[in-house]
């Protein structure tokens, strides 16, 4: 501005000079010396001040130009100074910019890291959560199992207490049953529910529809052979359906025998046969329940010679378990030869007739015998003496059975037989199927 204000001075400064160059013009000329003097003179003066002037112009002009040329280089300087401003700005900005993008970047790479970091924490820690969950159940199923074992191991212990006492209970009963076994007082002992089924199961075959007949005696007693002649079978046969006899001990476990025919009508009797008492280790008065002979339907106890104290026991158990039963004397036509060689003096002889005597002799004697015997021995037992006793041959039951009778009674073979029949019969009729 200072600049500015001096050109305008020096201007106007110039025009009042040129002015009063200009009113200074002489105005009158006259053509005397000294007119002339002065006239070239104020030529001279005119020439001086127009120099003057024209320099002062030209100072002017410059200075104008310089001034411009200044101001030009001036508003250049500004120009460049704000362009450089500008792009300092500018670049200012833009570092900023990038500063701060780095600065965002920064963050965002540090605020992602943050998230990974927890993400990675909360995941470690749900692992973490989650291992010490499985190790809580772990430790849980653990204890649950040692409590659980703890506790089998203490039900186990009270079992084996309680086994152990009822063992000793047991024993302790069983030495005071066999004290007064000893002492002559049969122990009752009855099977429960559970022990009837099993037994039913084990021995009966097949259970329904059919009359279960056990044939129970001491060993060798005939049982077998009986067994065999009520199914019209003879000892010894080839048939694979026999029982098997003999003189030793053959019938060691209950054994299942119908009838051998494979054409209707079979009958539904099952015999049973069953192993002779002392066969066995069972004590007597433990052999009906051992056996399980509560489950049939009719017992026959064959006795040979005579009755046995088993024998007793067996028929008083059926007493019991109101099971009907009988007792049958086998081998008849044995002891009526026995009889036949030891009282009589008979030796052999060829004569029918005197045969059929002593052998009718024999026969009636060894049933009275019999008879009477038995009787004294059921009365003995605490049994009615007035049960009958079928007196049978093995042979003349097989013959009746297979329809000889005729001829058998044409041999005076038949004494209790039809009626031992008759008696199984009328039993399975009562059963009522
Ligand atoms: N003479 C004759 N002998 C018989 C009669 N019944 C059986 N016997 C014989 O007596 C012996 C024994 O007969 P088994 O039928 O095996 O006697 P068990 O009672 O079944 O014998 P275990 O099965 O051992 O208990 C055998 O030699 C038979 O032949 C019969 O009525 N008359
Ligand atoms: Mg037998």
């Amino acid at each position: 501005m200072g600049a500015m204000h001096s050109v305008f001075e020096f201007v106007a400064d110039a025009v009042t000079t040129a002015w009063d160059t200009l009113t200074g013009v002489p105005r009158q000329c006259n053509n005397t010396r000294e007119e002339i003097s002065r006239r070239e003179e104020w030529e001279n003066q005119q020439c001086i001040q127009r120099e003057r002037f024209e320099r002062e112009i030209r100072e002017a002009q410059d200075k104008i130009r310089q001034d411009a040329e200044k101001r030009a280089w001036e508003e250049r300087e500004c120009n460049e100074r704000q362009q450089r401003e500008e792009r300092e700005r500018y670049e200012n900005e833009l570092r900023q910019a990038r500063e701060e993008s780095q600065r965002r970047e920064t963050e965002t790479r540090a605020e992602r890291d943050e998230i990974q970091r927890q993400a990675f924490e909360r995941e470690e820690q749900e692992r973490l959560r989650h291992e010490q969950e499985k190790q809580r159940l772990e430790e849980e199923s653990m204890a649950r199992l040692a409590a659980q074992a703890a506790e089998a191991q203490r039900i186990f212990q009270e079992q084996e207490e309680k086994a152990r006492r009822e063992r000793e209970e047991l024993n302790r009963k069983q030495a005071e049953l066999e004290t007064k076994y000893m002492a002559g007082i049969q122990p009752e002992v009855w099977p429960t529910s559970e022990e009837r089924k099993q037994a039913e199961e084990r021995l009966l075959q097949p259970k329904e529809g059919f009359f279960h007949c056990a044939i129970a005696g001491l060993a060798g007693s005939g049982k077998s052979s009986l067994i065999n002649a009520f199914r019209g079978l003879r000892n010894g046969s080839r048939s694979p359906l026999v029982a098997p006899t003999g003189v030793t001990e053959t019938t060691m476990q209950i054994t299942a025998y119908r009838d051998p025919a494979t054409e209707p009508p079979r009958n539904r009797f099952v015999w049973y046969d069953v192993p002779g008492a002392g066969t066995t280790k069972i004590k007597g008065w433990q052999y009906f329940n051992s056996q399980g002979l509560f489950v049939f339907d009719l017992i026959i106890v064959v006795v040979d010679n005579r009755f046995s104290e088993q024998d007793l026991i067996i028929l008083q158990h059926c007493e019991r378990y109101k099971i009907p039963s009988f007792v049958v004397r086998s081998k008849a036509n044995q002891h009526i030869t026995n009889t036949m060689n030891q009282d009589y003096e008979w030796e052999g002889s060829d004569d029918k007739r005197v045969f059929e005597d002593i052998y009718l002799s024999a026969r009636e004697k060894v049933v009275s015998q019999t008879r009477a015997n038995y009787r004294e021995n059921l009365r003995e037992g605490g049994l009615d003496p007035s049960k009958p006793v079928y007196i049978v041959s093995c042979n003349a039951l097989v013959a009746l059975v297979q329809g000889e009778m005729k001829k058998l009674k044409e041999a005076n073979q038949v004494i209790d037989e039809p009626q031992l029949i008759l008696d199984c019969i009328g039993a399975l009729k009562a059963r009522r199927f």
